[in-house]
């Protein structure tokens, strides 16, 4: 049965307007409702910008993330949680990491236990539709490793047939294991365990024969065994890890401020601009640097955000390269390659958008 509002000839206000210029009200009302949504900041930045402070959640695997001697947070992750302190205040300090295991990570952050994960969390399809959660921009290319003493002998995955894999719960590990050793048609036993810290020492003591993470997690484990040089790394990656920035759905202010910041230090460093050099950039004529920097202050006026971000975001912790190099490059103890960690111009993965 067709009620009165269905059927089109007929005027159905009392204003005596059609149909159709009613359904156009309602349309135009509803462009306009979502453009204003679109300047709300979402419940997340409210909620940040009314505490004062960004709460982030980390691991602990120094290099990454860990406090130093006085306490204070350092590493990899830890710079993008200063950068995004930085977007937000103005100040790399107001920011508080509290680390949680791999397991509780995600749950936490959908309960507002965070307002974004800087863990070295992989972005998959599973996260990002079922469980609800958008990722910025991959901060670190990764791939899962298999880290095995050397006494075992052995050189590639294929060879640990019958082996016991120590894995952490609730990693993506977790479940590529399963996948790498049914696809080659070997068998393994699995020994899960949640805590970083025990799963090191199940490792260590010999109650497994490999140990898999993302193997930057691996290469900083096993700085970290009494006897780093008895083990190795072997050379396969047997999984894409992505590592994002995650946040709740909702937020979509937020994860663009989550997204420029993090591209404010790859486009550093695609324009040869660091922490040294960068107030030497303040007076080029390049529209580009200009925008970038501030001195022209349009991009911070379109975002609502201190024109200056992206300058002082550089200022205070470095370009991409600056920051992995820092924290976790080849002279540091952990001692990484930047592989495809590199800028795409230089053969890596690493993009900024424009900005402009
Ligand atoms: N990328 C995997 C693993 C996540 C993960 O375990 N990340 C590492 C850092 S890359 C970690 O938390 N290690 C243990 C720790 O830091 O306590 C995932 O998303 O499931």
């Amino acid at each position: 049965m067709r009620t009165p509002s269905q059927a089109p000839s007929r005027p159905s206000s009392r204003s005596g307007l059609s149909p159709r210029f009613l359904i156009a009200g309602a349309l135009s009302l509803a462009i306009g409702l979502a453009l204003t949504g679109a300047a709300k900041a979402g419940p997340t930045l409210d909620a940040i910008k009314a505490r004062g402070s960004i709460k982030v959640g980390v691991g602990t695997q120094p290099g990454f993330f860990a406090p130093d001697s006085n306490g204070r947070w350092q590493g990899f992750f830890v710079d993008f949680g200063r950068a995004l302190s930085i977007a937000v205040f103005n100040d790399p300090d107001k920011v508080q990491f509290v680390s949680s295991s791999p397991q509780q990570r995600l749950p936490a952050l959908q309960s507002g236990e965070f307002d974004i994960l800087l863990s070295g969390v992989t972005q998959t399809f599973t996260r990002a539709t079922k469980l609800g959660f958008h990722f910025g921009p991959v901060v670190f290319y990764d791939g899962q490793g298999l880290l095995v003493p050397k006494k075992l002998g052995v050189s590639k995955g294929k060879d640990l047939n019958g082996a016991t894999v120590c894995v952490q719960t609730g990693t993506t590990g977790e479940l590529n294991i399963t996948d790498f050793f049914r696809q080659n048609k070997i068998a393994f036993k699995p020994v899960v365990i949640e805590e970083t810290a025990e799963n090191q020492k199940a490792f260590s003591s010999g109650r497994c024969d490999v140990l898999t993470q993302d193997a930057s997690d691996l290469a900083i484990t096993r700085t970290q065994l009494p006897k780093p040089d008895d083990y190795v790394l072997l050379p396969e990656r047997i999984s894409k890890e992505p590592l994002a920035p995650a946040i709740r759905y909702g937020d979509d202010q937020w994860l663009e401020i989550v997204n420029w910041a993090v591209y404010a230090t790859i486009q550093a460093e695609e324009l040869g601009i660091t922490q040294a050099n960068i107030d030497s950039f303040l007076t080029s004529a390049d529209p580009t640097v200009r925008r970038f920097l501030g001195v022209d202050p349009s991009l911070g006026e379109a975002a609502k955000l201190d024109p200056k971000f992206a300058y002082t975001i550089v200022k205070t912790v470095g370009n991409y390269g600056e920051i992995f190099d820092r924290n976790v490059g080849p002279a540091t103890k952990v001692g990484l390659d930047r592989g495809f960690n590199k800028l795409w111009t230089q053969g890596g993965l690493l993009y900024a958008p424009p900005f402009r």
